[in-house]
């Protein structure tokens, strides 16, 4: 049986299936996507995940994204502990927390663009290699963060 996760350090997306996989007492494999390097954006992390986003999980070769996803399918693919109640009042309670983060998580990625990746890619990368880099991005919805973030266009109220 083979575990592998495609993850980054700091996101938070990874850090759920890190912990989903920890509680659940999986061996897995780190593969470590860099996204300060953007190693989410060459050929072989892209034909495994075409929206060039982490985390991606490969369980024998069989290829699970979206994290909340991944998770679900941690906690039913694999003997440990259950990781979701099991009474029906309980699981739409789960269900209505994680639409919580999922609905809230593009002011995550707004924060987390403006505030930590695009000042830490400037340390690397020129304006204009910063704007060809957002413009590769298969994602519009990341795409349009990026170039937007890049332009000072996202305030602090947003
Ligand atoms: N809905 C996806 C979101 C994944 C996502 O946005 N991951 C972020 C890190 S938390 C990412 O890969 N960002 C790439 C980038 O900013 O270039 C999930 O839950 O897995």
């Amino acid at each position: 049986m083979a575990v592998e996760l495609y993850h980054f350090w700091s996101s938070v997306c990874s850090v759920r299936c890190r912990m989903a996989l920890e509680e659940k007492g999986v061996k897995w494999t780190s593969r470590y996507i860099d996204l300060f390097a953007f190693a989410h954006m060459t050929p072989e992390y892209l034909a495994i995940n075409p929206g060039g986003i982490v985390p991606t999980l490969v369980h024998d070769g069989e290829v699970v994204t979206e994290s909340t996803i991944i998770n679900e399918y941690i906690d039913e693919a694999f003997d440990g502990p259950a990781l979701q109640p099991s009474a029906p009042l309980q699981r739409a309670r789960m269900r209505e927390f994680i639409r919580q983060c999922e609905d809230d998580f593009v002011a995550i990625v707004k924060l987390t663009a403006v505030k930590y990746l695009i000042p830490k890619l400037r340390n690397r990368w020129s304006e204009e290699e910063l704007t060809k880099q957002a413009e590769r991005r298969p994602l519009k919805f990341y795409r349009d963060i990026h170039s937007r973030a890049l332009r000072g266009e996202i305030g602090e109220a947003e």
